[in-house]
């Protein structure tokens, strides 16, 4: 049986450590995201999970939602049978990992949003440990339809450096000067995987295609919770839009029913 040492190469770590980013390819099984694209649709239709439309429904739509696993059980097959749960294991060099939470992406063909520079890492409630974040795409993804893009070795600027580099970029898609950009081409089964840290955004989607991708979080065995003021619980009840309860006690590790383990299994 492949393990997830097997499909991640020493490159793909050495990019991961070295840029906060890397692509790992051939990671999700058909039979998987064949199941995924029907359930995105009916997550789209049904609107059960906490999302928002940041552009209206029909041509260049744009949907962003939240914890779907809790509503779809296709999505909870994909975060707890799938195998990336041991991939952020082997990446984190981590005993144990949770479960933090799953965000849908569509960019509906010719949506022209970009999703704008930022850090996962400024909307978390977390202190310690290491968060990891998975792109899984549904679709092919270029450039051109939007695919995740990252600043190169973000991960580790300063918090001065990072409060006055994200002031004035860019759309993402474009160069900034003095830094690398990393974006791929992937095909459904491909992976991107990121530090919650590390700058990321991604451009419109210019083409005919649609661009559904699922960003799962996961936490090591020394994240603890700690509500900031701008995370994304205390955003979800600014607009009204709830999130579920968080279930841990502040302070304590995330290791609950919102927050199950999955690694080991
Ligand atoms: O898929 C996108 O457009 C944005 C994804 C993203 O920003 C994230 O996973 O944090």
């Amino acid at each position: 049986m492949t393990t997830a040492s097997d499909l991640i190469s020493e490159a793909d770590r050495e990019s991961f450590r070295k840029n906060g980013a890397a692509v790992i390819r051939g990671v999700v099984e058909p039979e998987l995201i064949d199941a995924m694209r029907v359930a995105i649709d009916e997550a789209m239709a049904d609107g059960c999970a906490p999302h928002y439309w940041l552009q209206e429904q029909g041509d260049g739509a744009f949907y962003n939602g939240l914890f779907h696993w809790i509503h779809y059980p296709a999505f909870a097959s994909f975060v707890q049978c799938s195998r990336l749960g041991e991939v952020a294991a082997a990446l984190l060099d981590a005993e144990r990992i949770n479960f933090f939470y799953d965000h849908l992406f569509v960019k509906e063909a010719g949506s022209p949003m970009p999703s704008p520079w930022h850090t996962d890492a400024y909307y978390h409630p977390v202190v310690g440990g290491q968060v990891l974040t998975i792109w899984t795409p549904f679709d092919r993804v270029t450039p051109e339809s939007g695919s995740l893009t990252y600043i190169a070795g973000s991960h580790l600027w300063s918090d001065e450096k990072m409060g006055e580099r994200l002031k004035d970029m860019p759309t993402p898609g474009e160069a900034i000067e003095g830094e690398q950009v990393l974006t791929w081409t992937l095909e459904p089964g491909d992976i991107l995987v990121h530090d919650a840290r590390t700058v990321h955004g991604a451009p419109g989607n210019l083409t005919r295609g649609r661009r559904r991708a699922l960003a799962t979080r996961w936490l090591d065995q020394d994240t603890r919770y700690q509500p900031v003021e701008e995370d994304l619980w205390a955003m979800g009840r600014k607009a009204g839009n709830l999130l579920p309860e968080i279930d841990v006690a502040i302070g304590q590790p995330f290791d609950s029913k919102l927050f199950p383990q999955v690694w080991p299994r």
